[in-house]
């Protein structure tokens, strides 16, 4: 079943409903001012750190589930009558409903008695605020009196404060209002200088700003006691609960329609120019005011919704492929390269399921995220690079997170996932594939942000390296610490006595249980750690990375490999996990992908017993789960782990994070069938039939579908934020279609699925653009057997570097 369809041409999701399973959203903005929409325009909006600078305030896990957003409501007053455009919170029955989720857009429209409504979201390129264009239609062949509210509940910024300190925050909201523009400027009179506004463009009729005063005693944003009357109070906020409100009077003619534009806005003084007059607490508005002037005129508005447009028409230009199949072509086209500019932006921190507050920019999955989407905004990547490698402890090792306001490793949460700093080297090895950018590696960055300890980002890489090297365990394999990739495998937790709680050992660092996953992270990561040696006309110390490589592959041939598969790791006590010694949890996806992404086995046909033993035992119609046979009872000595019920999260679900490692694995083994389908089974669009048992919105890869031993087998959860994104990029663009960025030229190394003849796609590189066409007869599998460029023959499968700007012509022949 389906609640909407792709409209392709608009590159737009199309949601025809307004109850879909859960909420279906969308991200606003692309750089600094972000917010969430949903279907029913639910959500938040927050200044680049949904924690520290969040705009305007939102209940988790509601009931309804979400509740609460950038809320319109229109009242013909000759009859009282008053709606949501949006369905929620009114839920009055529309008369038609659409609401177009496009590319840092949404667009809701809908029809109720005659009157039409369109409202626009947006946050236009390179400023500091969101626009509502509201455009209202009579279709009555009468006159209709309308009124239009708005409304926006404020969050006194630092959201987990907001949520919880209510004996504080029921006293300290303030506001300004003057010349019709709703100023939130709670905090400002202290330590901050920043605020947020909320304009209208037409003259107001009224305006609240105390959230009681326009909801009423007793009563919910279903129905405000102001829209109700048709009378705004004209409330200013003392305390309690800052909100925007503002009344619009709109009488329109049969045929005529309205537009009125609405902006919610985040604005920061200069620390000497806070007041006006100074002294006084009365917010300087001379600088904020002609933005607000400037783009509360339609014009404006127009203009910036259609350089938002081209902005992302060429982004998404970076590669376009046509391909026999429309869904991967739309993901690879669209939506997938759009996750991965959300993901690059949010990390993990900010969507309907992380709340926002509990976690910053993850180490080890901005570095993931870097994948996805280094091609599209190169400076971006750079500057995330030397923001992440800042955080990096002088031992090599890493704040598991940082905060995005402040760039500083966050304490909270700490150190000790021995994996973390590999990724760094695997990060950095892309955007120099990408770029070609060496200069990057002479980049002076500091160690913890600690001024004075400044080195160059290549040797942040080589204490990267030397941090696994520094830890190795029992086996010689690297020690896992607090836990590798999958957070969840807490094998340094255990109790003397079984049944008591979690207990860590006093070395968080240390510890015995090591990982085969992080031997697998090691190989990859040494190799291209060469690979930048190389590049740097290092030959020696080149050599001697791979020399590590070769060795960890050894180790993981010799204690890493089960028989028919990677085992996962060893526990504390040095017993194996993720072997056909235990009972459960006997076979992991993570190290068959993770080790032969590193290229452990391949030569010798191990690999491929893995990638079969996978296929046998983790594979689903779902996606291939993470582990097998589920963990059935809690287990202290394994962690968080055991502690989710069969089928869930990192206890077999399909992780769907991992899922791409093993479409890599089997591109790399040449199995071209193999690596399709399990792309297919996660691909979102090609589970837009299977809505209701999907449920989470079908234009984005969610991290976990519920894995077999789970009772709602198939049904998503946690959309939009997850490695799923960069990864499935990675899969398809780099080693299915096989368009992958070299050091110093393009591979084209597809391999396809058997029924496929081939496909074209356009890939800027460096400056150039490739024009590539691949043919193959159906029926066959191979690699490229001839390579034409610019109608000339090359050996090998890589495309020689063109100087930038010129259009080259690839033709690849498979046999
Ligand atoms: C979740 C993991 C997550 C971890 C973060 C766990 O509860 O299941 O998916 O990565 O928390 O610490
Ligand atoms: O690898 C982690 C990631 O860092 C956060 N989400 C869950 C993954 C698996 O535990």
């Amino acid at each position: 079943m389906r609640y909407g369809y792709f409209d392709d041409e608009e590159r737009e999701y199309v949601i025809t409903r307004p109850d879909t399973p859960l909420p279906w959203i969308n991200y606003l903005g692309t750089e600094a001012y972000f917010g969430i929409v949903s279907n029913t325009a639910g959500g938040f909006s927050f200044y680049r750190d949904a924690r520290l600078r969040r705009l305007t305030r939102y209940r988790y896990n509601n009931a309804p589930f979400d509740l609460g957003g950038r809320y319109l409501y229109l009242r013909d007053n000759d009859t009282g009558d008053y709606w949501s455009p949006s369905w929620q919170p009114t839920q009055s029955e529309l008369d038609a409903y659409e609401c177009r989720h496009g590319l840092s857009y949404t667009q809701i429209n809908s029809r109720r008695a005659g009157v039409e409504a369109r409202t626009l979201y947006f946050v236009p390129v390179g400023e500091t605020l969101e626009v509502w264009r509201l455009q209202v239609t009579n279709h009555r062949d009468t006159p209709v009196d309308l009124s239009v509210f708005s409304s926006v509940e404020f969050c006194l910024w630092e959201a987990q404060d907001d949520a919880t300190n209510f004996q504080r925050n029921f006293s300290t909201g303030q506001v300004e209002v003057v010349d019709g523009v709703i100023y939130h400027k709670t905090e400002y009179r202290e330590r901050r200088d920043h605020f947020a506004y909320f304009a209208c463009s037409e003259p107001l009729a009224g305006f609240d700003t105390q959230r009681e005063a326009f909801l009423g005693p007793y009563r919910g944003f279903d129905r405000p006691a102001v829209v109700a009357s048709g009378r705004s109070t004209d409330s200013i906020a003392h305390g309690w609960a800052p909100h925007g409100s503002h009344q619009v009077h709109a009488p329109l003619a049969p045929g005529e329609t309205r537009e009125i534009v609405f902006l919610l806005g985040y604005w920061e003084n200069p620390r000497d120019a806070k007041f006006d007059p100074p002294g006084s607490q009365t917010i300087n508005k001379a600088l904020v005011r002609p933005v607000i002037d400037r783009w509360l005129r339609p014009e404006t508005v127009a203009e910036g919704f259609a350089s938002l447009r081209e902005q992302w028409g060429s982004l998404l230009g970076g590669i376009q492929v046509d391909t026999p199949d429309r869904d991967t072509d739309r993901m690879v086209n669209i939506w997938n390269a759009y996750q991965c500019l959300v993901t690059f932006n949010m990390s993990r921190s900010t969507s309907f399921y992380e709340s926002g507050i509990g976690r910053g920019m993850g180490f080890r999955d901005s570095n993931q995220d870097l994948l996805g989407f280094v091609h599209m905004i190169p400076e971006r990547a750079r500057e995330r690079i030397l923001d992440i490698a800042a955080t990096q402890l002088p031992t090599g090792g890493a704040y598991h997170q940082y905060q995005p306001l402040t760039k500083r490793g966050n304490n909270d949460i700490g150190s000790g996932f021995n994996d973390d700093p590999l990724w760094l080297i695997v990060g950095t090895g892309a955007y120099l594939r990408e770029t070609g950018d060496s200069s990057i590696l002479d980049e002076q960055v500091p160690y913890d942000n600690l001024p004075g300890t400044e080195t160059p980002l290549y040797e942040h890489l080589q204490r990267s390296l030397k941090y696994t090297l520094d830890r190795l365990g029992p086996h010689s394999l690297p020690l896992i610490g607090r836990a590798d990739w999958n957070d969840c495998l807490n094998l340094n937790c255990f109790s003397e006595t079984p049944g008591e709680p979690f207990q860590t050992t006093e070395n968080r660092d240390g510890g015995a249980a090591e990982s085969v996953f992080i031997a697998g992270l090691f190989v990859l990561a040494a190799k291209e750690l060469a690979n930048i040696a190389d590049y740097r006309g290092l030959g020696e110390e080149a050599a001697s990375y791979r020399t590590n490589a070769e060795k960890m592959s050894g180790t993981i041939m010799e204690h890493g490999w089960d028989g028919s598969w990677f085992r996962r790791a060893y526990d504390f006590f040095g017993a194996p996990i993720g072997s056909g010694e235990n009972e459960e949890g006997q076979i992991f996806i993570e190290p068959q992908g993770m080790c032969v992404l590193g290229g452990v086995g391949l030569e010798d046909g191990t690999a491929v017993r893995a990638l079969n033993s996978v296929r046998e035992r983790l594979a689903t119609e779902h996606g291939i789960v993470l582990q097998q046979p589920p963990y059935s009872s809690y287990r202290v000595e394994l962690g968080e782990i055991s502690s989710y019920p069969p089928g869930y999260k990192e206890n077999a679900g399909i992780f769907c994070h991992t899922n791409p490692w093993l479409m890599i694995a089997e591109a790399m083994a040449g199995r071209g069938d193999e690596a399709y389908h399990y792309y297919r089974l996660i691909n979102p669009s090609a589970r837009e039939t299977i809505s209701e048992i999907h449920r989470c919105e079908p234009y984005v890869y969610a991290q976990m579908i519920a894995g077999r031993d789970a009772p709602t087998f198939g049904e998503a959860k946690n959309s939009w934020l997850t490695g799923t994104a960069a990864w499935n990029f990675v899969a398809i663009s780099q080693w299915i279609l096989g368009l992958r960025p070299g050091f110093d030229g393009l591979l084209v190394d597809p391999v396809l699925p058997s029924a496929w003849e081939g496909f074209t796609a356009t890939r800027r590189f460096r400056g150039a653009t490739y024009e590539i066409t691949v043919r193959k007869p159906a029926g066959v599998t191979g690699r490229v057997e001839q390579l034409l460029v610019d109608g000339a023959p090359v050996a090998g499968n890589q495309v020689p570097l063109a100087p930038a700007g010129a259009t080259v012509r690839v033709e690849a022949q498979i046999g």
